[in-house]
């Protein structure tokens, strides 16, 4: 595959070629690779939105199916993930660069006892891309980090993510635990990642399931829009 690789000039591949070109550099990891496809489409006009979602995430995407073959394991989806993030890292401050008007803040981060953080740094890029003020508490995080946060920081919105079955129903647990606080309704709560869905959010108290980085966004929008009416969106 090395020898193959060396071959490839990514910069002389038509879009339609460099596009699945890079979904195999970032299977195989090679990060400087995804560096260079990035800053090519860049290049070439395509809108850091869309060579996020379609070089990036939909690359992962590929990755995620292997992985839960047995095809691909820890160590490689690992490669895999530093070279997702080392192109996340170009597109990050130009999706912050949209100028769009102030809307509030969100506290977000990983549960207790869950590592992964590329859908939650990417639902962070968006939102800060959107006008938000974004507090990213990184992962693994006990209900205690959330709650200090919220309070510190003044925020208006909690975003917590998730992404293995055994560690979503913590989500319940920060709620429970802002309920108890008598805190729970200062806060429009958020919630999101791969095994979740719009039941589960609703099980737990959150204010809305969020399937992606653009409905996080929306629904947001959406709910500081209506705060500032001072009523829930339906
Ligand atoms: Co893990 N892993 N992993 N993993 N991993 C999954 C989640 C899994 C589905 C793979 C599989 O089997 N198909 C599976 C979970 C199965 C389950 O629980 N049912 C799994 C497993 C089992 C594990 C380990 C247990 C493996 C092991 O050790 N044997 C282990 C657990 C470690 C731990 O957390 N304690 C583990 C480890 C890892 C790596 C470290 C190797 C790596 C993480 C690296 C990192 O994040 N820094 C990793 C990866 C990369 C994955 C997959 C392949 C990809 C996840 C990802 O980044 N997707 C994943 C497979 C999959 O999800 N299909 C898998 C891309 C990202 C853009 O999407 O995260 O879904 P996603 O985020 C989306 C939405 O979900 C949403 O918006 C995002 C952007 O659109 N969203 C939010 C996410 N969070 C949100 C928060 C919000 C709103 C929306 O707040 C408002």
């Amino acid at each position: 595959m090395a020898d193959e690789e060396d071959d490839i000039i990514l910069s002389e591949l038509s879009d339609d070629e460099l596009v699945p070109q890079m979904h195999d550099d970032l299977y195989d990891g090679m990060k400087e690779e995804i560096v260079e496809g990035v800053n090519i489409l860049l290049g070439r006009g395509w809108t850091p939105y869309d060579v996020l979602t379609k070089a990036l995430v939909e690359g992962m995407r590929i990755v995620g199916i292997d992985f839960r073959d047995g095809i691909l394991f820890v160590p490689e989806v690992l490669l895999a993930a530093n070279a997702m993030k080392a192109g996340m890292t170009i597109l990050r401050p130009l999706l912050a660069e949209t100028g769009a008007p102030k809307q509030g803040k969100m506290v977000i981060g990983t549960v207790k006892g869950d590592i992964h953080d590329i859908g939650k740094n990417l639902v962070g890029m968006m939102m800060e891309g959107a006008g938000f003020d974004v507090v990213d508490l990184g992962i693994n995080n006990p209900v205690e980090n959330y709650i200090e946060a919220l309070e510190r920081e003044d925020a208006d919105i909690l975003g917590m993510s998730a992404l293995l079955t055994t560690t979503m129903p913590y989500m319940k647990v920060v709620i429970d635990e802002m309920s108890a606080k008598g805190i729970r309704e200062n806060y429009v709560v958020l919630v999101g990642g791969a095994p979740l869905n719009e039941e589960f959010g609703k099980a737990i108290g959150a204010d809305a399931y969020c399937r992606d980085a653009a409905v996080a966004v929306e629904t947001a929008k959406e709910f500081m829009e209506h705060r500032k009416h001072n009523q829930q969106p339906a």
